[in-house]
């Protein structure tokens, strides 16, 4: 199975439910941005009311808050890993690159998660996370289109990127992501 796992799609596709799962079963580490500042947040560290406001508006905290997260974790780490929510523009992809270029580490498979706004929409109100008024959210599906999406043609470029069908169940959509990963 591939090791070195990009999720990338927009709010709500998923991201983080399946990655949990993944790494339950595979030992893979889960590094999640979105969890790694909600508990910064919740610790009340100066991180974490740094990046509070920009999340309660759904906007993403800066560059250099997110990729100071990512560098400690991945430094230490020489076994696979599973980044979900991380890189989310290009800058962040770019810092990826040179990061892992240094820690002589490559991406295997970046999948994408692909699923209807509407279904997006109504997965996140009923999740009901801070973050999660319908207003936020319609920001958080404008800041993906802008900021996040043009990953799709980096790393299509680089032949990594694999797309998976976020719609159905939680258990088909594992399905159809053990499939993509194998070897
Ligand atoms: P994230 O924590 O990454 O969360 P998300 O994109 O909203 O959700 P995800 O796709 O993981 O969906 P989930 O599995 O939870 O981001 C939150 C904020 O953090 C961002 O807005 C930003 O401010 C900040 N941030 C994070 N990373 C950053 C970065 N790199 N740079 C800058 N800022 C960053 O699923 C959603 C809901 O759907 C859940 O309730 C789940 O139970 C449900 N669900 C999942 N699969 C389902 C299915 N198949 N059927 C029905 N329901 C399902």
């Amino acid at each position: 199975m591939k090791q070195r796992l990009l999720f990338l799609g927009p709010p709500g596709a998923g991201k983080g439910t399946q990655a949990q799962r993944l790494a339950a079963e595979t030992g893979l580490l889960h590094l999640s941005t979105g969890d790694l500042l909600r508990a910064e947040v919740q610790a009340g560290s100066p991180l974490g009311q740094e990046a509070q406001a920009v999340m309660a508006r759904g906007e993403l905290v800066s560059d250099a808050l997110v990729l100071a997260i990512v560098r400690t974790r991945l430094s230490g780490h020489s076994g696979g890993w599973l980044l979900d929510g991380f890189p989310r523009n290009l800058g962040q992809a770019e810092a990826l690159d040179t990061l892992l270029a240094d820690l002589d580490q490559a991406i295997d498979c970046v999948v994408l998660l692909e699923l209807d706004d509407a279904v997006l929409i109504q997965r996140l109100l009923s999740r009901g996370r801070d973050d999660d008024s319908e207003a936020v959210i319609r920001n958080r599906l404008v800041v993906y289109q802008e900021q996040t999406a043009p990953l799709i043609a980096h790393y299509q470029a680089q032949g990594l990127l694999a797309r998976l069908d976020a719609s159905g169940s939680i258990e088909a959509i594992e399905e159809r992501l053990r499939a993509l990963l194998v070897d």
